[in-house]
């Protein structure tokens, strides 16, 4: 069985750039959705012991009749775990140390990468996500549609942002864009410098 993650702070934690009501049912609705539909997709099945790196890690070993349940709801269980650890309090700011280098050194400057990640998280069509991912130790920035987690692509998640609606249209409407601006005053770089390492 898997249960739906803690919160690791308050719901009113990110405010003013992610609010209250939109963390509320995000984490208690969104979140504990894919996690019982994910639960009811295994239920029974030898899934139920692995870990769900394991289950997403390898797709192609989930029986066709509940790939797709699996992948979305297993997809959706995983990314909002890291989406809340990827987030938090007094954070923003620029990461440091390895990973302030190899942003630097990938996308030549702190600058250069936000903009190129946010234009990743605005050009995704529909609902989906925006990542940057170690690929082998090669950093990328990618996006994924609906719930599909690069884990399934062999990717390691270093940061990424939900733009499904869900994630900010109570607060922002359809204006992706401040959503995506307000976003970076929120993230914690501790999550992507220690997924790095
Ligand atoms: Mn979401």
């Amino acid at each position: 069985m898997f249960e739906l993650p803690k919160l690791p702070y308050d719901y009113n934690a990110l405010e003013p750039w992610i609010d209250e009501m939109t963390m509320t049912i995000h984490h208690t609705k969104h979140h504990q959705g894919y996690t019982d539909n994910f639960n009811k997709a295994i239920a029974g099945t030898p899934f139920e012991s692995k870990t769900v790196e394991e289950i997403l890690g390898n797709l192609n070993a989930v029986p066709e009749g509940i790939r797709n349940a699996v992948r979305n709801n297993g997809g959706g269980f995983y990314n909002h775990d890291l989406f809340w650890k990827m987030m938090g309090t007094g954070k923003g700011g620029q990461p440091n140390g390895n990973l302030g280098e190899a942003l630097n050194g990938k996308f030549g400057s702190f600058e250069k990468f936000v903009e190129q990640f946010s234009a990743s998280a605005m050009g995704r069509f529909g609902s989906g996500w925006a990542w940057l991912v170690s690929n082998n130790g090669n950093l990328e920035i990618i996006s994924t549609a609906n719930q599909d987690s690069p884990i399934s692509e062999g990717k390691k998640v270093l940061l990424g942002i939900d733009v499904w609606e869900h994630s900010y249209y109570l607060k922002y409407q359809n204006r992706r864009a401040e959503y995506v601006k307000a976003w970076w005053n929120v993230v914690n770089w501790d999550f992507a410098e220690s997924a790095l390492r």
